[in-house]
């Protein structure tokens, strides 16, 4: 699998900002390999499908070679580790999102990704990556940087800005009271005002990335292109100071629960059979 290694700039960047873009992240023969699983995958979805605005999927790739293959690669889990400045990475999860041809939005849907997730700490990054040419117009993801350095978060709720479903099930009962950590009000419309704010916007090709923190805001605008279908993956990774957490009457993503027969409880480390070790400075064997 051609995947790059980041470069010590990019890391600065990211560091600083939260958030930096990773061009030619895999070369254009991998990300067609790599599209063709996404377009298998959203036309036999998996339980975890979301439709809405538009189409999301998560927790699948794993059992798709091609996909394994790059989410495992060691060469991607060391770019993980060192912008965590972890000592190692595990695989976390795997997520597609998908733009019809004229889907705009009216509202953007800023967001941090990590208050929808039952963990937390700073050693949680994601990489999302375009498969096809992509533009703020046609729903390149944007981002707020600096704010993964935000004290709150903004509460989850659906790409639609309607509430999401908190209902933990049998897990309810470890839920923490964790209205602390959460701001009254709703994210600001940042792309009302993009410099004010200094709103980030690329555009990207077939197998550019960008590698951001499980805090920074972000959002796209959706979708105006009579015909482009935006395809994006986006693979999370954590490290070292990853704990479990669950958020009482917050949404948490259910899919990123540990396995049935594998403990819970809010401040564990985060060890289960869907997030195996891809990489390691200390020499430890590989999850590949
Ligand atoms: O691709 C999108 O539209 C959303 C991506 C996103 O929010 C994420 O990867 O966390």
């Amino acid at each position: 699998m051609a995947i790059r290694a980041v470069t010590e700039v990019e890391l600065e960047t990211y560091w600083e900002q939260g958030v930096v873009k990773l061009p030619g992240l895999i070369d254009g023969y991998t990300a067609t390999a790599v599209l063709r699983s996404l377009q298998h995958q959203l036309d036999n979805p998996s339980e975890w499908l979301l439709t809405g605005t538009h189409q999301s999927d998560r927790c699948f790739g794993l059992g798709d070679p091609t996909l394994r293959s790059y989410l495992l690669d060691p060469v991607q889990g060391e770019n993980a580790a060192r912008a965590m400045r972890s000592t190692r990475a595990q695989f976390y999860f795997d997520h597609v999102f998908a733009f019809e041809p004229n889907s705009p939005l009216d509202e953007h849907y800023w967001h941090q990704d990590q208050p929808y997730w039952p963990v937390e700490g700073e050693h949680i990054v994601s990489f999302w990556l375009s498969l096809v040419s992509c533009t703020p117009e046609t729903s390149a993801l944007k981002f707020v940087p600096g704010s993964h350095r935000d004290e709150q978060f903004f509460r989850p709720k659906g790409f639609d800005g309607e509430p999401l479903d908190d209902d933990l099930g049998a897990f309810a009962e470890h839920a923490i009271d964790a209205a602390s950590q959460f701001r009254s009000e709703e994210p600001p419309a940042f792309h009302e005002d993009p410099e004010g704010h200094g709103v980030l916007e690329f555009s990207y090709e077939p197998g550019d990335a960008v590698m951001f923190h499980s805090k920074v805001v972000h959002s796209s605008g959706g979708n105006n292109s009579p015909d482009l279908h935006r395809i994006a993956y986006s693979t999370r990774y954590i490290g070292d100071d990853a704990r479990l957490t669950l958020r009482k009457g917050v949404f948490q993503d259910p899919a990123l629960l540990p396995k049935a027969d594998e403990p819970f409880a809010v401040g564990l480390p985060m060890t289960s059979r869907a997030w195996p070790q891809v990489f390691s400075f200390e020499g430890e064997p590989s999850g590949v």
